[in-house]
């Protein structure tokens, strides 16, 4: 067999077909960045270079890249069994998975509903809301209240919640009974704050002022990113997810963390759950559980709500939900793989070792041009720059691509470049990239 990538190059005319996601395609397929290989740290792309990674994928790839337990597990598995149908039949891994996941999440959180993706995570999580309070007796709440600036994923639930304008706007009237809470960024109050931001707890209670409109008796549940991470890197304020955890708690709202990001070490922590204190009902997660390597989501509840279910005819098909490739065997493979190799490399104290550094060199970043913001958090860090007149996006997109250019993956979302390495990121290459940084913000227009 022949592949077009065995040539050097793809044509132009051979870039045709493929509709790229979340891509500028005209302008990518006139000049492509192509990646062909990954190690540790490390892409190459297809005319060679060597870009330090300094964004983990998408947020994804935390034990770095084609680490050799991982891979090596995938490709056990795909000689083993391919694929095991997902309905009314399981495979040894899926259970597997599901136990080490429990035993790493917070106390109550222990039963795993599998998908295969962070947007599929964030529908089903929705969904278990639904059904459970319909399941005792509550069944008119189903409002949800999401936040704006909130990212969960491309589902139509998951953009319903969400607060990401361009996410939303052309694509109708998505879920009905949807509100929001406001935003936590208050960059004139906590600009250049080092982990969790002074100011802003009092925006949870918010959450009050929506149960008065609504009644509580008509919300089935809340959900935010305890960090958000694809609108820039919003780190909660001091004590903001407690006060959230308190009022759901006290009118009967479920509390759902989308920790697609956040979850596996990201923060120094599993979960963030745990680095903040804070446990919620249901935890979504996707990303980190396989390192990146096989695409897998799931979502964690708590034993209150497993049971609820678990409670009817024992014959009965309890929810009425599920994928194809719920506990794909190869994710699965893949996680256990990863799961271990975290615990084996020691790597959310990494993380956690780490981010006193990370935090040191970003925040060497003040005095650079365009600056106005510097905002971190375990291995997560948020540049934000000034927007050039009427050009919004268009510094922060230079900046990524210029950061390329000299061999450095970071990511911008508008004029926020945020940065998040692999937790087996080494201090010379945390310093590589803020250098390069400094450099690139100092050309750019
Ligand atoms: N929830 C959260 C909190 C996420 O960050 C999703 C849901 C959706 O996951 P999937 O697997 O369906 O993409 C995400 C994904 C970025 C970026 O650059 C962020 C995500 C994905 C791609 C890019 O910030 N987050
Ligand atoms: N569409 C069709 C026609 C299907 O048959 C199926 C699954 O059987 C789906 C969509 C859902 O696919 P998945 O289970 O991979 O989400």
């Amino acid at each position: 067999m022949t592949l077009l990538s065995d040539s050097q190059r793809l044509a132009p005319a051979e870039l045709e077909a493929y509709w790229m996601p979340f891509t500028a395609n005209r302008q990518f397929k006139s000049k492509p960045r192509m990646m062909a290989r990954a190690e540790g740290m490390y892409y190459w792309t297809d005319d060679g270079r060597k870009i330090l990674d300094g964004f983990a994928g998408l947020w994804c790839c935390n034990a770095g890249h084609g680490r050799k337990p991982i891979v090596e597990a995938i490709q056990r598995q795909a000689a083993t069994m391919d694929y095991a149908p997902a309905f009314q039949m399981g495979h040894p891994l899926a259970f597997e998975l599901a136990n080490r996941i429990v035993d790493l999440a917070p106390d109550n959180l222990d039963h795993v509903f599998f998908c295969n993706s962070g947007s599929e995570a964030v529908d089903s999580a929705l969904k278990i809301a639904l059904a459970w309070h319909r399941a005792r007796g509550e069944g008119g709440r189903t409002r949800f209240i999401g936040r704006e600036r909130g990212y969960h994923g491309v589902g139509f639930g998951g953009i319903s919640v969400g607060g990401i304008v361009a996410n939303r706007k052309v694509f109708g009237t998505m879920l009905a009974g949807v509100d929001h809470l406001p935003h936590t960024h208050l960059p004139d109050r906590n600009a250049f704050s080092r982990g969790q931001p002074e100011h802003g707890a009092h925006l949870a209670d918010e959450l009050e002022r929506l149960v008065a409109l609504h009644d509580a008796s008509t919300i089935a549940a809340v959900i935010v990113e305890p960090m958000a991470g694809s609108t820039g890197v919003l780190i909660p304020p001091k004590g903001y997810l407690q006060r959230l955890r308190e009022i759901t708690k006290k009118h009967g709202i479920l509390l759902i963390f989308d920790e697609v990001i956040t979850a596996f070490g990201r923060l120094g922590g599993a979960f963030a759950a745990d680095v903040f204190g804070v446990v919620p009902d249901m935890i979504t997660f996707a990303k980190g559980v396989t390192s990146g390597s096989v695409p897998m989501g799931g979502v964690l509840v708590s034993s209150d709500i497993y049971g609820t279910f678990m409670s009817g005819p024992p014959g009965a098909i309890e929810l009425f939900h599920g994928y194809t490739y719920s506990a794909h065997p190869l994710a699965c493979a893949a996680g256990v793989a990863t799961l271990q190799l975290y615990k084996d490399e020691n790597l959310f104290a990494r993380a956690a070792h780490m981010a006193p550094k990370f935090e040191q060199a970003l925040h060497s970043l003040k005095d650079a041009k365009h600056v106005t913001d510097i905002r971190n958090i375990g291995l997560v860090g948020g540049i934000e720059l000034k927007s050039r007149e009427g050009a919004a996006g268009a510094r922060g997109f230079e900046t990524y691509l210029k950061c390329f250019e000299r061999g450095v993956l970071v990511r911008n979302t508008g004029d926020i470049i945020a940065l998040a390495p692999a937790l087996i990121v080494e201090e010379a290459q945390i310093d590589q990239m803020v250098a390069t940084l400094r450099e690139v913000l100092a050309e750019v227009a």
